[in-house]
This record gives structure tokens, C-alpha cells and sequence, in this order.
């Protein structure tokens, strides 16, 4: 690693970014902003000709609060621009590829230069460093590898850092048993979901999850609850914190949490410049606090700079604690797209995580199916949670008329709750499915 470093009281050294003021955080912010859009403008053509449709200049930014009046930048538009239409820089000067799955449509592409890497490195690094992880440690990182930012994303940080990485990617649940117990890594790397298959079928072997190696966990690519966490850390006597991030504006990384507070992802403010908007008014920029659509616009990136990119991610912003110049994210509750409306009520998956994990007969592993029966005009929902081993016939029944009550009054909604056997839904391998809409389609 280049960059400037500081030493800390504590057996950490951060980046001297992580502990300036917020004053000299945003002077940086304002001179990094006005770079970044002038050089959109001239650089990328769909910039261009937004900025002209909107009849806003790069010399109007003037302060940090002018980055309002500037279109924003949307998935739809890095799919229109498919496969290389938003990069700023020639193809040669491009170090790497990465790109969605492209499940739900065309693959949105993005793309790195040597110096994007090194800065995704640094902020990986950052995080996992933020999160407990340090130079020396053995790191286990079975976030996916490949097109997926996780898994490159993730590896790099942790060399970065200083850490052995131990690169399984996702998958093959048993082998990454047998080497987390061969190899002793002090860290994992994965989807909160995919570290709880990893831990039940630990069990289910005999393994006590407790007694292995590892201490801390670094857990994201999916929204997880505060329920998740000590259900986590519990099972496997670790350090559980969260990583936030998304390809568009980078990969793993836009944000990590700090061990000793674990009290959010601190956004690295240095480098992404983030707003909350009205989700269903995008004209309002919202206040420090208030829920709604978190929005980003990179401040150092040269082969995708990304000006108000809407991540459809609901949160909100929070004063820095650990790091007090960068503000915090509140926990993510769901993506817009992934909000169930039923019957007029909006629903987010982890809710009922919240809810279920607080009902002792009740596992982690549940799945919402979604239905329209025959000839009626009202969607269901039907809750399907696997019990815990050793719950009694009266158990279930008490569990799932609690669970069934508890969303009603929580969330409002109707629903059927039906606890199934252990192990008989299916488990992750990264980022798990949770709905399953089988309404017909309109
Ligand atoms: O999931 C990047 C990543 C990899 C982050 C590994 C953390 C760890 P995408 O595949 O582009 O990138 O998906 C991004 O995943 O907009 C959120 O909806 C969701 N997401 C990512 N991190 C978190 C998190 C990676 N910590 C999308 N909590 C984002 C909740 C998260 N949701």
C-alpha cells in the first residue's frame, strides 16, 4: 500500500482519510466532486448529453449541496450503454471487467483501471482492517469469485491489508468445512446466509461451529438484521460486521463497520459522495436521519465515474462514531424492487427475519412465497420457516401462531405461517433467494 498512514492508539494504522475532520473531509469532497463531473461530461457521451437535457454544467457545481441539480444515473443506463459505453477511458487502460448476472435483464458491465484497483483495494482493506482483521491473519473468502465483485473485490482487499488469503469462493459447503478446519483462518469472508449454511452443516457433521479457528466474520452483498448477527456470532463464537458495496460504484467496500461500535457501515466519504432521496419523489434530497433511496457518486473513479447512481437500496444516513468524518448507513431493509406489496402493505424479507429470529422455536431459514389462489383477487403470503431441532409438536404450533401475529402487528400484513422440518428448504451459496412470486403474471 501507498497511501499516507497514521499511526492509532489502538494496535490498528489507518489511513490518515479515516481520521481527518469532516470540514477537511468535505473541502476534499467539493474538489473531488467538481473533477469528477467535469470529467463525466467530457469523457462519457450518456453524461453529456444528461447534463444538457437537464441544463446543468459542471461549472455549476459550486458547493456540495449543488450536486442536486445533476441528472441521475440508473441501472437502465448502464444496460442502454452495454457492454462499454459508460466507460471514461480507452479500452487499453482498462485493468478488469466485472458485471452483474444479468438475471433480471441485460448484464450491466463495469470496469476498472490500475489505479481503480488500487483504490478498491484501499477500501477493502480499509474495511476488513475496520472490521477486526489484521495484517497476518489467515482469511477465508468464499464470496464468489469470478464477473461477482465479491470474491476479487474481497481477495485484494485482504492482500492489501497484509492478510494469507485462502481464495474457495462460494460453494462446496463440505470442502470449505474441511479447510477452515485444516487451514485455522482467523476471518471468513461471506454472505450472512452462506456463513449460516456453513455453520449448519458444521453441525450437522458434529463440528461444534464454536470451535473452530475463527474469530471475526465480514458479512454483505445481502440486506441481514441485527437478529442475523447475534444468531451468528452466537452460533460460531465470533466477531460478526457488516461490508456494504455494490458494483456500479465499485464492488465490496463503498462502506465496512467497525468492530467495536458494530453499529453500521461507515461510508468511506473520501471517495463516494452519498445522498438519501425520496424513492418515490426523486426531486427530494432528504436529510441526515430520514429513510429513503441511497444514492452515490464516486470521487476518484476513472474508468466508470458514476454521478447519482440510485442503488434502489433503503436507508438511512447517521453521524460517524467509529470514525467520526464519515457518516454511517443505517442497515439496509430491503432494495425497492424487492418490497412485497401486499394487499397495500409493503413488506421487506427482513422484516420476518427480525421477527422469526426472535421466536426461539424458529430458525434462520425461511422463504415467502407469494400466491393469488383460483378465482379470488387478494395475493397470499405464506411463510415457509424451518423449527429448531428438538421443538415439540406444541412448540411448532405455538411458534407459528406467534410468528403469524407478530407480523400482523409489526408489519400489518395476513399471512399463513408454515414451519417445515429441518433442513428441507434450500440453503445459500451466496446471495440467497428469499421471495418466491408465483402470483400469474399481469
Ligand atoms: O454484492 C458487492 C459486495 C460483495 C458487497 C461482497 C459486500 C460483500 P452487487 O452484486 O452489485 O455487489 O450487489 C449490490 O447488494 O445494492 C445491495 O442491495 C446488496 N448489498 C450489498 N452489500 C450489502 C449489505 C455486491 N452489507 C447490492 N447489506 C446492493 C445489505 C447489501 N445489502
Amino acid at each position: 500500500m501507498t497511501q499516507e498512514t497514521v499511526a492509532t492508539t489502538s494496535d490498528a494504522v489507518l489511513d490518515r482519510e479515516e481520521t481527518i475532520s469532516r470540514d477537511e473531509l468535505e473541502a476534499l469532497q467539493l474538489s473531488r466532486l467538481q473533477h469528477t463531473v467535469a470529467y463525466a461530461y467530457d469523457r462519457v457521451p450518456l453524461y453529456k448529453r444528461k447534463f444538457d437535457e437537464t441544463g446543468v454544467h459542471p461549472t455549476d457545481l459550486r458547493e456540495l449541496s449543488d450536486l442536486g441539480k445533476f441528472p441521475f444515473t440508473t441501472k437502465e443506463d448502464l444496460r442502454l450503454e452495454y457492454p462499454f459505453g459508460m466507460f471514461a477511458v480507452p479500452q487499453h487502460e482498462v485493468a478488469r471487467i466485472h458485471a452483474s448476472s444479468g438475471t433480471t435483464g441485460r448484464a450491466t458491465v463495469v470496469g476498472y483501471t490500475k489505479k481503480d484497483l488500487a483504490d478498491w483495494a484501499k477500501l477493502v482493506a480499509r474495511s476488513l482492517r475496520a472490521s477486526g482483521v489484521r495484517p497476518g491473519m489467515k482469511v477465508h473468502n468464499a464470496y464468489g469469485y469470478g464477473l461477482f465483485t465479491g470474491g476479487m473485490g474481497a481477495h485484494a482487499g485482504a492482500e492489501a491489508l497484509g492478510c494469507t488469503v485462502i481464495p474457495i469462493s462460494g460453494g462446496q459447503t463440505e470442502r470449505q468445512i474441511t479447510l477452515i478446519q485444516d487451514f485455522k483462518p482467523d476471518a471468513i469472508l461471506a454472505t450472512p446466509t452462506y456463513l449460516l449454511t456453513i455453520a449448519d452443516a458444521m453441525m450437522k457433521q458434529g463440528i461444534d461451529p464454536t470451535s473452530t479457528s475463527l474469530r471475526y466474520a465480514v458479512l454483505g452483498a445481502e440486506p441481514w438484521t441485527e437478529e442475523m448477527r447475534h444468531e451468528l456470532e452466537v452460533m460460531m463464537n465470533i466477531k460478526a460486521c457488516d461490508i456494504y458495496g455494490l458494483s456500479e460504484v465499485m464492488g465490496p467496500g463503498v462502506a465496512g463497520e467497525a468492530v467495536e461500535t458494530q453499529d453500521g457501515s461507515h461510508i468511506w466519504e473520501d471517495h463516494f459522495r452519498p445522498e438519501i432521496i425520496d424513492a418515490f419523489d426523486p426531486s427530494v434530497v432528504l436529510g441526515d436521519g430520514e429513510p429513503g433511496e441511497l444514492v452515490f457518486t464516486s470521487l476518484t473513479k476513472e474508468a466508470l465515474p458514476i454521478i447519482r447512481y440510485r442503488t434502489k437500496d433503503l436507508t438511512r444516513l447517521l453521524p460517524g462514531t467509529a470514525r467520526p468524518a464519515h457518516r454511517r448507513m443505517g442497515r439496509i431493509t430491503g432494495r425497492s424492487d424487492d418490497m412485497i406489496i401486499l394487499r397495500g402493505v409493503n413488506l421487506f424479507p427482513s422484516q420476518i427475519e427480525e421477527i422469526a429470529l426472535r421466536i426461539p422455536e424458529l430458525s434462520p431459514h425461511f422463504q415467502l412465497e407469494l400466491t393469488r389462489p383460483e378465482g379470488q383477487r387478494m395475493d397470499q403470503l405464506t411463510v415457509k420457516i424451518e423449527r429448531r431441532e428438538s421443538v415439540t409438536a406444541e412448540g411448532i404450533a405455538s411458534a407459528a401462531k406467534a410468528l403469524q401475529q407478530q407480523i400482523k402487528i409489526h408489519v400489518g400484513s395476513s399471512c399463513t405461517v408454515n414451519v417445515v422440518e429441518p433442513g428441507s428448504l434450500e440453503r445459500s451459496n451466496g446471495k440467497l433467494r428469499r421471495i418466491y412470486d408465483m402470483r400469474p403474471k399481469a
